[in-house]
């Protein structure tokens, strides 16, 4: 079977029937999805206008206002039946993934596990939403903190993560209580009516089971640009999760502050390796080759940039660039392939354009080049580029949402750890190594400046319990694991005196 007549349009609206979305929603509206497998056209999808944007977050908050008051560990058994019907839905909505996405059916269905370990994740929290009780300097006072709900939470995502990034916010955002209102990338809204079905599905049991929950807890909007600014104006959100380009943070985060609204940014990342003397360079091709030509070069996590020592430069890269030479590229959906397509053609103009910039700062480029175009013209399937640069320049500082890794040889450690933290973007980062020091050091204080920092084991793929963010033109955004949930409750202090007396803090007198 060729990719031209893989028939994703007949398949697409079959999987979508079995997860409950209507069909009379993938007709005859003006946002056209294609798949970037072959680029056929999957549907045609209204898109809200914002007017209709504004009422829908209006009725956003009157849910909030209703589910702030159920219990949360009640408010976590809706998400625990969210996580079973993920896992009853996790064939076909994996499956969508890499048909809508272009990621290999593997990590398709590894999204989706994502979103299952979010939801057992958000209900075992949703016992913890922990305060402190704090000791106070007054007689007879308590003193404590505690968490309360804090409003709409808006959620923005990308196209690389359409649904997993969705839970990771909305699993947290809705044990602590508040309703969601979400704007998905235009790329791919077919698995985010996929998600809503599902949630749906999930409430319809809640509620079945005797759950309270209002009308509009989960809200999706399909709909451009114009949609996502009335979510990120509108007084009704006093939190945006926004997932995608530093230039989409960079209009996003201002417009929230002035109107001094929390945002969780999650923005663009620019990852490296460094590969030291004592490495085990076997595990170290594998990580390397995962990070770096994974998910086609298009996770933010993905490796881009690669320090290998002098004294281990010639043995690890000609297997690297060997190793890229015979992968696998083609149709996502068969389980030989590694490299699925790029989301579109302006992603490969931008791949080759910082191809073209690499090479003309010195760069030695193999691999890049478009391939299956004469089987799917409107595909853009690439061969993952090695290139070997003589310093860290011009495009190497930028990142490139492609398989596109540039290799420097370093000869210092110190001069590698440098070179690590030496771009505008602080995600994620690793060190391979078997030294002790240098792996120590590379998670100090004064080694790896990223939000993520890892050893022997690349910068991509990390699990849901850890919290997930970086520095810097990353945005300083933090979600999924750890604490994160915090972001998405307000903190009230209360100090309570249960005497007959007032004493006032810091010795203060005030008799009247
Ligand atoms: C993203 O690329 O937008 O760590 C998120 C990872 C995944 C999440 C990536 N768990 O690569």
């Amino acid at each position: 079977m060729t990719l031209a007549n893989l028939g994703l349009s007949a398949e697409v609206s079959a999987i979508l029937t079995r997860l409950g979305v209507p069909q009379a929603k993938l007709s005859g509206g003006t946002l056209a999805v294609r798949s970037p497998v072959n680029g056929e056209q999957l549907a045609r999808l209204a898109e809200i206008s914002a007017i209709e944007t504004d009422k829908a977050i209006a009725a956003a908050h009157e849910a909030f206002l209703e589910w702030r008051l159920v219990p949360a560990p009640k408010r976590g058994e809706l998400i625990r039946l969210l996580g079973e019907e993920l896992r009853t839905a996790k064939a076909d909505l994996g499956r969508l993934v890499s048909i809508e996405v272009g990621k290999i059916l593997s990590e398709g269905l590894g999204e989706v596990q994502e979103m299952i370990d979010i939801c057992d994740f958000a209900v075992g929290l949703s016992r913890q939403l922990y305060g402190l009780t704090i000791a106070t300097e007054r007689a007879d006072h308590r003193m404590m903190e505690t968490w309360h709900p804090l409003g709409v939470t808006g959620i923005i995502s990308a196209f690389n993560f359409p649904v997993a990034v969705w839970s990771w916010n909305a699993a947290l955002a809705l044990v602590c209580g508040n309703s969601t209102v979400w704007k998905p990338s235009e790329k791919t809204p077919l698995t985010a009516l996929a998600t809503q079905a599902i949630f749906e599905k999930a409430l319809a049991r809640y509620v079945a089971e005797g759950g309270k929950a209002p009308a509009n807890l989960s809200t999706l909007l399909i709909g451009g640009r114009d949609v996502g600014e009335v979510l990120v104006d509108h007084p009704r959100v006093p939190l945006v999760s926004a997932t995608g380009s530093t230039a989409m943070g960079r209009a996003v985060g201002p417009r929230l502050a002035k109107r001094f609204a929390r945002s969780i940014l999650e923005l663009g990342g620019n990852n490296a390796a460094i590969v030291c003397p004592t490495a085990d360079l076997d595990l170290t091709l594998r990580g390397v080759a995962f990070a770096a030509m994974g998910t086609a070069g298009q996770r933010c996590t993905t490796l881009r940039r690669l320090f290998v020592h002098e004294s281990v430069y010639d043995k690890l890269v000609p297997r690297l660039i060997q190793a890229y030479g015979s992968v696998t590229i083609g149709n996502p959906l068969q389980s030989s392939t590694l490299v699925g397509p790029l989301i579109d053609g302006g992603s490969y103009e931008r791949m080759q354009k910082a191809l073209a910039e690499a090479k003309a700062a010195g760069g030695k480029v193999s691999g890049g080049d478009r391939v299956l175009q004469n089987e799917a013209a409107d595909a853009f399937y690439v061969r993952p580029a090695v290139v070997e640069m003589p310093a860290q320049t011009g495009p190497v500082k930028e990142e490139t949402f492609a398989p596109i890794l540039y290799v420097m040889k370093y000869s210092d450690f110190d001069e590698a750890l440098t070179l690590n933290n030496d771009v505008p973007q602080g995600l994620s980062s690793s060190i391979f190594t078997n030294n002790m020091q240098e792996a120590e050091t590379f998670v100090s204080a004064r080694g790896s400046d990223c939000g993520i920092a890892n050893v022997n084991i690349g910068p991509s793929g990390a699990e849901i319990g850890g919290a997930f963010g970086g520095e810097k033109e990353t945005g300083g955004g933090r979600e999924s694991g750890s604490d994160a949930w915090k972001a998405y409750m307000r903190r009230a202090t209360n100090t309570v005196n249960y005497g007959k007396t007032l004493p006032l803090a810091q010795g203060v007198k005030f008799d009247v």
